[in-house]
């Protein structure tokens, strides 16, 4: 018989002992990773690749409905993913609302709108910071549709990244492009309802090899401090130099309370999109630390603003399937959030008084180190979610299911 960690099992028993008699409330763990909810991109279901070849897979949707229904059937296994983001145009149907009805009917809802200025020729040369008039007015437009779509289907936040940069040194003016980027933004934040947010998202390169209008989160945060409450930073963990101590940033965020959203993914090099925490898992650990240590914080603004993130995956799956890359994704995430939960605050807070720094070190990672593997199983059991939704997919049938699309959906 194998040990599947249930409650009643030796395994969880011990575990929970354990963690009991750190201090740590176990029953106050599993709530909030029963309330962890993970959005999936729509754009992760469907085929991707590289400059150099896009593979078709069998099964990849055909239609931003049936992008919905994938989605739809990662909640069903998870719990945990009850929205996805849709990017603009590549989800385009004539009727939003329809779109809406139907995620509402399979148990899930529409989250972020994300407006696309990055593949259409006008462009080549950038969006809301290119030197045409008519096409900053383009791109303008298309954020304010995409405002519009957001309200039509009642989805709080619009997510923002623009490609907009440059190649070679001279090319472009950087101080006049940052102007018209403050406009761009002003736009969209000016037609946002009370109850809406704008997520300003940066990346130090890609496609533009020299400079990008939005290269890191001090310029994210500059624009969406000027422009007010609705607008917050969105942290991509991807998008950082190599090396870049991302989990302070988040911290300096929250306190500023400006972080408004992630979008989770793994790389080795650069913007490589892979499965959350495949590489990477101690930086996820990390970001979660932050996070919980905020939201305790004793000042309520910033203990809102850690508890009101939109945490969300962007990735693309090239050569691998991708719903089951989706559950590992978003199972590795609950791993490290439930980690994250297990770290003791107070002992914390002494070791650093008393500038204990391996003691203070041994606290987090002692968190870190335990396998959390029978609190994941608790929580699943209790939401009457399969212990394993990885391997629930692949005995669901759900794939031969879609085998009937046959190959060339949907890329992106
Ligand atoms: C840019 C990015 C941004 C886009 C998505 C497809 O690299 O992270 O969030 O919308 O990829
Ligand atoms: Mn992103
Ligand atoms: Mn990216």
């Amino acid at each position: 018989m194998t040990n599947q960690f249930t409650r009643s099992d030796k395994a969880y028993q011990v575990f929970e002992e354990e963690q009991i008699s750190r201090g740590i409330d176990i029953d106050q763990a599993v709530e909030q990773i029963k309330a962890l909810q993970i959005e999936t991109p729509s754009w992760g279901y469907g085929d991707s690749g590289t400059r150099f070849k896009v593979f078709q897979q069998e099964g990849v949707p055909r239609s931003p409905f049936e992008k919905i229904d994938d989605a739809a059937f990662v909640h069903e296994l998870t719990g945990a993913c009850s929205s996805v983001a849709i990017h603009i145009p590549w989800d385009h149907v004539d009727n939003f609302a329809e779109l809406k009805d139907h995620a509402q009917a399979k148990g899930i809802g529409l989250g972020a709108v994300n407006p696309n200025l990055f593949q259409e020729d006008i462009y080549k040369f950038g969006s809301v910071t290119n030197t045409d008039p008519d096409v900053r007015k383009r791109a303008v437009d298309h954020l304010l549709e995409c405002a519009d779509i957001a309200k039509t289907i009642g989805s709080r936040d619009v997510s923002l990244w623009f490609a907009d940069g440059s190649n070679y040194p001279g090319q472009v003016d950087f101080r006049q492009r940052k102007h018209w980027m403050y406009e761009g933004l002003k736009a969209l934040y000016e037609a946002l309802d009370e109850n809406q947010r704008m997520l300003i998202e940066y990346k130090f390169f890609e496609p533009a090899f020299y400079h990008t209008d939005l290269a890191d989160w001090g310029m994210a945060f500059n624009m969406a401090n000027k422009l007010g409450g609705k607008a917050q930073v969105l942290v991509d963990t991807g998008h950082h130099a190599q090396g870049t101590n991302i989990e302070h940033i988040v911290a300096y965020l929250i306190d500023e309370e400006k972080l408004g959203g992630f979008h989770f993914n793994s790389r080795k090099y650069a913007d490589d999109d892979l499965i959350a925490a495949s590489l990477d898992p101690y930086e996820l650990f990390l970001i979660f630390n932050q996070i919980q240590l905020a939201s305790a914080d004793t000042n309520p603004d910033v203990q809102k603003t850690a508890k009101d993130i939109a945490f969300m995956l962007d990735q693309s799956h090239n050569v691998e399937k991708k719903i089951p890359a989706v559950l590992r994704s978003i199972m590795n995430v609950q791993t490290q959030f439930a980690k994250s939960l297990l770290v003791n605050h107070q002992a914390l807070a002494e070791k650093q008084v008393q500038q204990d720094v391996l003691g203070a070190e041994q606290v987090v990672r002692e968190a870190y180190e335990f396998d959390v593997r029978p609190l994941l199983h608790r929580v699943r059991e209790e939401l009457g979610r399969p212990i394993d939704p990885y391997k629930a997919y692949e005995q669901s049938g759900y794939e031969a299911n879609i085998s009937s699309r046959g190959k060339g959906g949907m890329s992106w």
